[in-house]
């Protein structure tokens, strides 16, 4: 199974970053509204052992259940190209804290630190040889994009299956926060 952790979005929420994508830029592949999440913590590829471990792991893990606001809107590029647009989230101390307390948790299990800084976001679009002028458009025009609070009451296990057009996340565990 390929798995990640990450928090899931209120419908509510979804349509309205939907609206938002609702936008041209050539070259942006749009992820469907059901897609969108705020990834804790990649895992990737697991044998069903370990998954187990990582269930019991996630299961006995306590943290309290707080509100977060999506904010602004950024990308994320390598070698010099645009490959991801995302929404943004406000400072939130006790959103690090809980994808903290995943990352030991998920180290005791074996799995090997993640090397990359937590960066919250959610993925509006991946991006292939975007029209950066177009890209720049959006960025400017949503950068002060302020979502309703949301309530974070669970976080989930989910598994991903690779598709052509787009991937098919199945929320396999949630874990209620106090
Ligand atoms: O949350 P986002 O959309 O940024 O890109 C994948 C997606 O990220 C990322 O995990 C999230 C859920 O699939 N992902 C996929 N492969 C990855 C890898 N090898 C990865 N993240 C890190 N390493």
């Amino acid at each position: 199974m390929r798995l990640f952790v990450a928090l899931d979005l209120p419908w509510s929420l979804r349509l309205t970053l939907a609206h938002l994508a609702a936008a041209g830029i050539p070259g942006a592949r749009w992820v469907p509204p059901e897609n969108y999440h705020l990834t804790l913590r990649f895992i990737g590829e697991t044998p069903g052992y370990r998954a187990e471990d990582i269930d019991h792991a996630l299961s006995a893990l306590r943290a309290r259940g707080f509100s977060l606001t999506l904010a602004g809107v950024g990308t994320f590029a390598k070698g010099g190209r645009s490959t991801a647009l995302w929404m943004g989230v406000e400072r939130n101390p006790q959103l690090d804290h809980l994808q903290n307390k995943i990352e030991t948790a998920l180290q005791r299990c074996g799995l090997e630190p993640e090397r990359r800084r937590f960066q919250p976001h959610v993925t509006l679009a991946r991006l292939d040889n975007v029209v950066e002028g177009k890209l720049v458009s959006f960025v400017q025009a949503h950068n002060l994009f302020h979502a309703e609070p949301m309530p974070v009451e669970h976080f989930t296990l989910f598994s991903s299956q690779l598709g052509k057009e787009a991937s098919v996340y199945t929320p396999e565990v949630e874990y209620p926060l106090a």
